[in-house]
């Protein structure tokens, strides 16, 4: 049987990998989708498609729609949740999150959470900017598990 995942597979070559990217707070967002696109270029991805929606509680039906469509590999989900802008930062945080992982969990298909939840304006720049990305880190995860899942798959 042998090991899996103990060293990432980041070879995207073969991959289509959607992006699915909140408009809220698009000074953020748009910052996490370049991190996205650079990780995936990286990993030899070509084009992946982008898809905007107005807010983070968009992601989780617009992921269901690529996924139950299929024709992609995995899905990465970027949104920007700032405790100090919003009285409902915790309704949209969890139910981003969670509507992402049912998403996940009933079709197979993965969805990375590239969405930042923080106190500020200034720890959400710090979390989107060249060397430390969180839209970067889900493309990574995408690569991966889509990788893992095929393998797991056959
Ligand atoms: N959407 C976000 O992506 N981030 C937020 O911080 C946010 N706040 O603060 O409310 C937010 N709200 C919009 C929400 O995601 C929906 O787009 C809206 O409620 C329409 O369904």
């Amino acid at each position: 049987m042998g090991e899996k995942g103990a060293a990432p597979d980041l070879d995207g070559k073969d991959l289509n990998i959607a992006i699915v990217v909140a408009r809220f707070n698009e000074d953020v967002t748009k910052r996490l989708l370049r991190g996205a696109q650079d990780a995936l270029t990286r990993h030899g991805v070509e084009e992946p498609d982008v898809y905007w929606v107005p807010g983070s509680l968009e992601l989780p039906v617009t992921a269901l729609a690529l996924a139950e469509k299929g024709g992609h590999d995995a899905i990465v989900c970027l949104g920007a949740v700032i405790r100090g802008e919003t009285f409902h930062f915790e309704v949209v945080a969890m139910q981003a999150a969670m509507g992402i992982m049912q998403v996940q969990l009933d079709t197979g298909v993965p969805i990375t959470f590239g969405v930042l939840t923080t106190d500020d304006m200034d720890q959400a720049l710090a979390r989107s900017g060249p060397r430390n990305n969180k839209g970067a880190e889900a493309a990574d995860a995408a690569v991966e598990m889509a990788n893992l899942l095929a393998e797991i798959q056959g």
